[in-house]
């Protein structure tokens, strides 16, 4: 770092970490904030050395958790706690209020904006060729503990942390890689997207392409990223060498109204982005190839490919028009046809990408979890599963007639599933439910829970990832003093116990890379 940026920077943690001992009388909440978190969290709110604090990248941070991170900090991080002498309990209170209230109106997050944002903390042509580890680079899973903010790049042979670094404030859904498996990247519910090496197991770059993201998608043939926001109403394409911006794209009718993106992925077999919309009745599809638009370098892992040709862009956007708002949405393993959730959570779409419009609708009512369906066959016929936000049960359709085969009773309402290829089991939790601390494993054949696991009595246990031969499955303890449990896949036994701070979510690089049936997208 320039040694005035340092110095600079060493100027606001200061002041972060030394607050105010001037006592607040007045409630005014703007005055709050300026005084006491503005240095850290921008007079904006929008984010600067501490993450944004609008109430669409607080996911699903209570304001009574917020007052009493106000009131005393958060352990390991860069925020300290105010205590009473310089913080009311009424200025706490109306503090944390504040943070709840949305922004008058969308701050601007262009193409300048972004590429100011953007950091490369290692240029990626002198990235080494082989892993500095001896761990299978295929069978890796990167976990996101989302208790301190950290990554753990873990072995999946021996089950061992080779990493462990600090992330962006609160990422969020799945860790995408690319289509290698090399590369990492991650996105925070604050925009930020995050390039991590594999090999050498280190940070690449980092760009801020939203004030608030959905999530990521990378393209099939690893050269973009395409980032899906609902602060501003953007979908952002960027370069996945050195995440370099390339084009911020609207998302309006063309009539004044616009939208926030509900989430993106890639469709390889399509070669495109697909994205949903929340405030639009329309599904984006965004190829990424065959439109040679975009003249410049195509960068390459592989010493001397660099080539200078047209590469694909500016992204045209193909509309397709459907009768709901959708929110949540799942494919069927060929990628012809798309299946949505209203967003409303009563209703589920079926959209035929080719014929470009709704085919079928589903009977889905009880808000199905779309994104963490799984798609087996069963009985010789494709099916898909899913879980409920709100009824205890897993939905199980079929693909082809998009009729109901099942709904598997359930301890609880469910938020994630998982399968495997090599495996005729599917791994199941009991998040919204009473007994959030199960793991129940329902068996594809016939369909009905054969084995139950409560790998942490008590507390809050979901999301489950294979390793790359379905030999073992890995457990999230999801609590701040939380675990990673490793099973064995085929006799529920344990094998491993690592501790981590809130393991939210785990991916596997092999499974990611060749989109397994029984993965997410
Ligand atoms: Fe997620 C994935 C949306 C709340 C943990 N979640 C996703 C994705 C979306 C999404 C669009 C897909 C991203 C991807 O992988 O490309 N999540 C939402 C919501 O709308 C919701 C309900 C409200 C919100 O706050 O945004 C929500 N999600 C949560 C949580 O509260 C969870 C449990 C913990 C957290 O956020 O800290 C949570 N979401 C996850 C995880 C995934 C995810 C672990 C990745 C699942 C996977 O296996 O791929």
């Amino acid at each position: 770092l320039p040694a005035a940026l340092s110095l600079a920077i060493a100027a606001v943690l200061l002041a972060c970490a030394a607050p105010s001992t001037a006592r607040a009388d007045g409630p005014n909440p703007e005055r709050l904030f300026a005084e006491h978190c503005a240095a850290c969290h921008g007079g904006d709110r929008l984010g600067a050395i501490g993450p944004a604090l609008l109430p669409e990248n607080l996911g699903r941070l209570k304001p009574a958790e917020a007052e009493r991170i106000i009131r005393h900090g958060r352990p390991a991080t860069q925020m300290p706690g105010f205590p009473v002498e310089t913080l009311s309990d009424e200025a706490v209170r109306v503090l944390a209020a504040y943070v709840f209230t949305p922004l008058p109106e969308v701050p601007a997050w262009g193409m300048e904006e972004i590429a100011a944002s953007r950091v490369v903390h290692k240029a990626p042509a002198t990235l080494p060729e082989k892993p500095r580890h001896g761990a299978d680079p295929l069978n890796l899973f990167t976990v996101v503990e989302a208790g301190d903010h950290h990554v753990s790049i873990v072995d999946g042979d021996s089950f061992t942390v080779l990493d462990r670094f600090e992330s962006r404030f609160a990422l969020h859904g799945g860790a995408k890689y690319s289509p290698d498996g090399r590369f990492v990247y991650l996105a925070s519910r604050d925009g930020w997207v995050s390039k991590y090496d594999l090999h050498s197991l280190s940070l690449v770059a980092e760009v801020r392409a939203g004030v608030n993201t959905r999530n990521v998608a990378v393209s099939s043939d690893g050269r973009f990223l395409m980032v899906g926001n609902t602060l501003p109403h953007t979908l952002v394409a960027l370069d996945a060498w050195d995440l370099t911006p390339i084009k911020v794209i609207p998302v309006t009718d063309g009539k004044g109204k616009s939208s926030r993106v509900s989430a993106v992925y890639s469709m390889p077999p399509r070669k495109s982005f697909v994205a949903a919309l929340k405030d639009l009745q329309e599904v984006w599809e965004l190829p990424w190839d065959d439109r040679p638009v975009y003249a410049g370098l195509v960068h390459s892992h592989e010493p001397g490919r660099e080539e200078a040709v047209s590469v694909p862009g500016p992204f045209p956007v193909r509309k397709l028009k459907v009768n709901e708002f959708v929110d949540d949405f799942f494919f069927d393993q060929p990628y012809d046809q798309l299946m949505a959730t209203s967003r409303d959570g009563k209703k589920g779409i079926v959209v035929h990408i080719d014929v470009g419009r709704q085919i079928a609708e589903l009977d889905l009512p009880g808000m199905p979890h779309l994104g963490s369906g799984i798609n087996f066959v069963h009985e010789g016929r494709p099916v898909m599963a899913t879980p409920h936000f709100k009824d205890p049960v897993i939905s199980v359709i079929d693909t082809v007639d998009w009729k109901t085969v099942k709904r598997i009773p359930m301890p609880g309402p469910g938020f994630f599933l998982r399968g495997h290829e090599n495996t005729p089991y599917a791994w199941a939790d009991a998040y919204m439910g009473k007994d959030r601390d199960t793991i129940p494993i329902i068996d594809t054949r016939s369909l009905e829970i054969v084995h139950t696991l409560r790998p942490a009595p008590g507390k809050l246990t979901a999301h489950v990832e294979f390793t790359r031969d379905g030999r073992y499955a890995l457990v999230s303890v999801m609590e701040d003093e939380g675990a990673i449990v490793v099973y064995d896949a085929a006799t529920f036994t344990e094998v491993n116990r690592l501790p981590m701070r809130k393991p939210i979510g785990k991916y596997n690089v092999w499974n990611k890379i060749n989109f397994s049936s029984g993965t997410s997208h």
